[in-house]
């Protein structure tokens, strides 16, 4: 015990450069090599400099990161339960060495800080997950971003803070710890007790914060995570929004809202201390845990990835060395005979509850239906609606997807001209040609140029559809990694209706309009998707058509019928 405190003396790490050799350092920066951080190392960065990952100094070296994946502690001892890396590519890795500087760059280029290598080192990435998230399954969000996204090579280091990355939205509500303090001191918050979240607050959120607080006796910190949640999550503009409206219902005086932004990696458990640690370091002395937190949903198997109240478990055995203390919290919920909320366990089997579970809540969001006023607040609902419109006012794609000669075309055509027929959203068609011919001139059909080409069409449909326009997209799009990719590109901003065109191949074959199959059978054209090279079928698509016996028209008429079903056109 008291290795953390130590660590800490309750002081924060500031890792900024004095004020007076920030221009120096700036200037020493135009010979360094540069590394422009993704959006994750920027969020990390950005708590590494200002003291909220206090007592951490810099990106982690090999030392402390495999102790920190193996024990949950620093090389020195200190609890501190998540890797926090710089992961760069081989390339940029290969073109660096120990014991020189590096400038660290936000996406435009501008300096952030500088870090001076002691340690580069290639990660066992199946062991951290394993270690970190307890799984290697791709359906955790931790696991597939350590996996797909993070690179190769990790550097760790000192850092030299020279400027904080930079936001342009909701300033008033971005403080870093000290500023944090500050505030709690000068308002004479002695103790404090923070809650985290990465989701809209609803009344149950309001309650428990409420009840926590006043079972401890302290004020309250609204502290939402608004860096990286979990892909999928209501966007954070609309979420501060509906925390505004749910602070001005707390007793005056009694509570403050302030904006993190971390990087979460969903780790449950691990994640829970992490959490903690922040929150000591923005001077709370309490921290809410409540059911699942952190969770990352469940796993390939349809089951939860920890149990629901684990990260409690976690908390508790090493709270005190934490030196915060933890509320604990169960689920609440509504009990109408009451017209209360109340913790799941103080609930007797006679109480009639009410709930409403997220996914009803999306449902009723889509589908325009009322949400009553026991389960939130109506200047939150009205905040979700603005940004949650019902499906028919949303923008949609329809990717298809099938061997040349299929018939996507076709009927991504016929498609086309009966939605304008219909009319209300603009109609785009991403058609393979096309696209090739104006967005991707210059690719061929390896796998890398294909790739390539899909998440091109990807990135410009999910801009259509987040504006509220119609996407048709029909390239062959042969590898279901990539297909994944594009409906995750799209579906956080709409609809993605994946249509696979499963004509046969000896029917495209047969018609070979372009007499494309001809040369491909004689050598003359290699790679050819079929042929000589691949076409995975998809898996679970929203629809599957073969028109080997339909007309393109009624095979863009069952695709209305469809998209009419899924509520996107009435
Ligand atoms: S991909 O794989 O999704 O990037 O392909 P796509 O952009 O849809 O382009 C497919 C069209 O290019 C012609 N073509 C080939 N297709 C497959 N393999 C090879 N090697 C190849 N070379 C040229 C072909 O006419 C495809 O047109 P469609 O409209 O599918 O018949």
């Amino acid at each position: 015990m008291g290795a953390f405190k130590e660590a800490h003396g309750g002081e924060l790490k500031d890792l900024y450069l004095p004020a007076a050799q920030r221009d120096e350092e700036k200037r020493r920066a135009r010979d360094m090599r540069s590394w422009d951080m993704t959006m994750r190392q920027l969020c990390d960065i950005e708590l590494l400099l200002n003291g909220a990952f206090s007592p951490l100094e810099g990106f982690m070296v090999e030392e402390d990161y495999d102790r920190v994946v193996d024990e949950m502690r620093l090389a020195s001892g200190v609890l501190w339960p998540m890797p926090i890396t710089l992961d760069v590519t081989e390339e940029f890795a290969s073109s660096v060495k120990e014991g020189e500087t590096i400038a660290l760059r936000d996406q435009e280029g501008v300096l952030i800080a500088t870090l001076e290598i002691a340690s580069i080192w290639r990660p066992d990435k199946t062991r951290e997950a394993k270690e970190v998230f307890k799984t290697v399954d791709l359906a955790h969000p931790g696991v597939r971003y350590l996996m797909n996204e993070a690179h190769p090579v990790y550097i760790g280091g000192r850092l030299r803070g020279v400027e904080a990355p930079t936001h342009y939205d909701f300033k008033h509500l971005r403080d870093t710890p000290r500023e944090v303090r500050n505030r709690f001191q000068k308002l004479g918050w002695r103790k404090v007790v923070a809650f985290q979240t990465r989701n809209p607050m609803h009344r149950a959120h309001f309650e428990l914060t409420f009840r926590a607080a006043k079972d401890v006796e302290a004020n309250l910190l609204l502290h939402p995570v608004v860096g990286m949640t979990k892909p999928g999550d209501v966007d954070h503009f609309t979420r501060v929004r509906c925390y505004e409206h749910v602070l001005a219902h707390y007793p005056e005086q009694t509570t403050m809202l302030s904006l993190l932004p971390l990087a979460m990696r969903m780790g449950g458990p691990r994640e829970a201390l992490w959490h903690a640690i922040i929150r000591k370091n923005y001077g709370c002395t309490h921290f809410i845990v409540g059911r699942d937190h952190a969770g990352p949903g469940v796993d390939s198997q349809g089951k939860p990835f920890y149990g629901p109240y684990d990260a409690q478990r976690l908390m508790k055995e090493h709270e005190e060395e934490l030196d915060i203390t933890m509320v604990p919290f169960k689920n609440m919920v509504y009990v109408e005979d009451r017209a209360q909320y109340m913790p799941e366990d103080e609930v007797d089997e006679s109480m009639r509850t009410l709930s409403l579970s997220g996914t009803e809540l999306r449902r009723r969001l889509q589908e325009g239906v009322d949400i009553p006023e026991w389960f939130s607040f109506p200047e939150v609902v009205e905040e979700l609606r603005r940004t949650h419109p019902p499906r028919h006012k949303q923008g949609f794609t329809v990717f298809f997807t099938g061997l040349s000669g299929s018939g996507k075309s076709t009927i991504a055509n016929a498609l086309m001209i009966k939605l304008m027929e219909m009319g209300g959203r603009p109609v785009t068609l991403l058609d393979g040609d096309i696209v090739r011919k104006h967005l991707s001139s210059e690719l061929g059909f390896s796998k890398e140029h294909r790739d390539l080409n899909i998440l091109r069409i990807g990135f410009v449909a999910s801009e259509i559809t987040k504006n509220g326009g119609v996407a048709i997209c029909a390239p062959i799009a042969p590898y279901a990694e990539t297909r994944r990719k594009v409906r995750e590109m799209i579906q956080p901003h709409g609809g993605f209706i994946e249509v696979h065109v499963a004509t046969p191949l000896e029917v495209c074959e047969e018609r070979d309009r372009k007499g494309l199959y001809a040369k491909a059978r004689a050598g003359i054209i290699k790679g050819f998707t079929g042929i000589d090279d691949p076409y995975e079928v998809p898996e679970n698509p929203e629809m599957r058509i073969d028109t080997t016996q339909l007309t393109p028209d009624l095979a863009a008429h069952r695709i209305i019928v469809k998209l009419e079903s899924l509520g996107y056109i009435r």
